[in-house]
């Protein structure tokens, strides 16, 4: 299988993020593309190559124009501020306050352009992310050239990402974008699986109301997981779209006997749905050893993983999402891949 990969995501690194009420080093960190890199290297999967620039068209068929602007402008106005440290947004317009007026100050402006604090944004980071999103774009490119899936590994992540806000190391949504291009390229449904060990809470949200993408996910349960405030098994899709979102909330312990059977009826639904291509949002945070999440998958069940999804027989892009347990990213990501391959 093709990857395609860039070293931009170097050019990202979040200094601290607040977590368990302490700062402490971004779990999000450079070394974990690096290690995913490395793996794709030593079983020899396949040619890795760079990406190619997309421009910013691609990524304004998703994201909201101000939001594209501010993610463009956040670090400038940071420095402008005197500050050279990393940029985190502290305050957020929660229930009753007003998001109607768009707020001047960079303070404001990472409040209303995010949903939580791990986001930090660097000198680096618009780069990266925009590096990130020409690794998904490119990574179609290739799917559709060769008729071959194709690995996208995107650094930083993107599928807390919204139309309108960061949040969750996300911020281009790296999944919708390519989703949205393949139609815009004359695909009629393209379905997205997010396997990543939390809610997909940007890509649901960006295509909830529509019908001609299909978004499937299987999390932690919110009640008891971040994102806490989406990823519910009761959302279904609105309007056009309603039917069209299936979530699967898991619980705290999941491991391969409870994973298996929802992942199983999540393809049956794609199968159902008979997508022209398929776009997988592949977290690895599933992980047993993974020190922010909570399920139990095995090295080993990342290739059934790769298996159940190869045998729905679709032109596969997959879009590299969390995985924190930097040891093991790499051989749990390319075993979803060779089982895919197998
Ligand atoms: C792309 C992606 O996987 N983003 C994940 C963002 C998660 N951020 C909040 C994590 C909260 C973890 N709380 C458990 C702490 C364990 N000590
Ligand atoms: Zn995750």
């Amino acid at each position: 299988m093709l990857t395609i990969y860039s070293d931009d995501h170097h050019l990202h690194h979040g200094n601290a993020e607040l977590i368990d009420g302490t700062l402490k080093p971004c779990f999000e960190m450079p070394s974990r593309a690096d290690m995913v890199l490395q793996r794709v290297r030593q079983t020899g999967l396949g040619d890795i190559i760079a990406p190619t620039e997309h421009g910013l068209q691609p990524l304004l068929r998703v994201h909201d124009a101000g939001y594209v602007r501010f993610l463009e402008q956040a670090w400038s106005l940071w420095q402008a501020e005197g500050r050279n440290h990393d940029a985190l947004p502290l305050v957020w317009p929660v229930r009753g306050l007003r998001t109607d007026r768009i707020p001047q100050d960079i303070d404001g402006l990472m409040g209303y352009y995010s949903f939580d604090a791990g986001v930090p944004i660097t000198a680096g980071t618009w780069q990266a992310i925009r590096s990130s999103a020409n690794v998904a774009l490119s990574g179609l490119d290739a799917m559709l050239a060769t008729g071959h899936s194709t690995f996208a590994l995107c650094r930083p992540p993107g599928h807390h990402a919204a139309a309108d806000y960061m949040g969750g190391y996300c911020y281009l949504n790296n999944a919708a974008i390519a989703a949205q291009a393949m139609l815009d390229r004359g695909a009629k449904r393209v379905a997205i699986l997010d396997v990543d060990y939390h809610h997909g809470n940007g890509t649901q949200s960006i295509f909830y109301q529509r019908s001609d993408v299909q978004f499937l996910s299987l999390h932690g349960d919110p009640m008891v997981e971040y994102p806490y405030f989406l990823g519910h098994a009761d959302e279904t899709g609105e309007g056009a779209g309603l039917g069209f979102n299936h979530n699967y909330p898991l619980a705290h312990g999941t491991d391969w006997s409870h994973y298996g059977p929802a992942l199983a009826d999540a393809c049956s639904k794609i199968a159902a749905y008979a997508p022209d291509a398929l776009v997988v949002s592949l977290g690895v945070d599933t992980f047993e050893q993974d020190p922010i999440s909570r399920f139990k998958l095995k090295n080993a069940d990342y290739l059934r993983m790769g298996e159940v999804i190869g045998g729905l027989g679709l032109p596969t892009l997959f879009v590299m999402e969390g995985g924190y347990a930097v040891e093991d990213i790499g051989v749990n990501a390319v075993n979803v891949l060779s089982g895919f391959d197998s």
